[in-house]
């Protein structure tokens, strides 16, 4: 399932280049193109969804396979030991404007709590 306008199904499909740093059957993980982190890593399920809400209501074992993936990311960038942040933006107010959904794997600096 993917959708024509959607980016992220743009990259799936090899329409739109990114640097694909790990990859799954069924997940992808690429750099950000606006990186916040020496490592800022998206990971994101093949098939087209919405977001977290909906991945997790549409397929349990695919959001669970996005989540390995994300921590297996996090072991490649080697950020895994030191801490990193998961970050699956959900809806307009919590600033997701991308809407399929990524989780991001943020790490390499000291990380402040809360997010603004
Ligand atoms: P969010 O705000 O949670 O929806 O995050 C969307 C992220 O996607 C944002 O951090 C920037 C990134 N992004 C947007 N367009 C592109 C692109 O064309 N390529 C890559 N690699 N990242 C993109």
């Amino acid at each position: 399932m993917s959708e024509a306008d959607c980016l992220f199904c743009k990259i799936v499909a090899g329409e739109i280049p990114a640097e694909i740093v790990y990859e799954t059957d069924r997940t992808l993980a690429f750099r950000d193109v606006n990186p916040q982190a020496p490592t800022h890593v998206l990971v994101v399920p093949r098939e087209h969804h919405r977001d977290a809400a909906a991945l997790a209501a549409a397929d349990q074992g695919l959001a669970d396979e996005v989540l390995k993936a994300a921590h297996a990311v996090a072991s490649q960038e080697g950020v895994a030991e030191s801490g990193y942040r998961l970050v699956f933006n959900t809806g307009p107010e919590a600033g997701q404007t991308v809407f399929h959904v990524h989780g991001h794997v943020i790490g390499g600096r000291g990380l402040k709590w809360p997010p603004g």
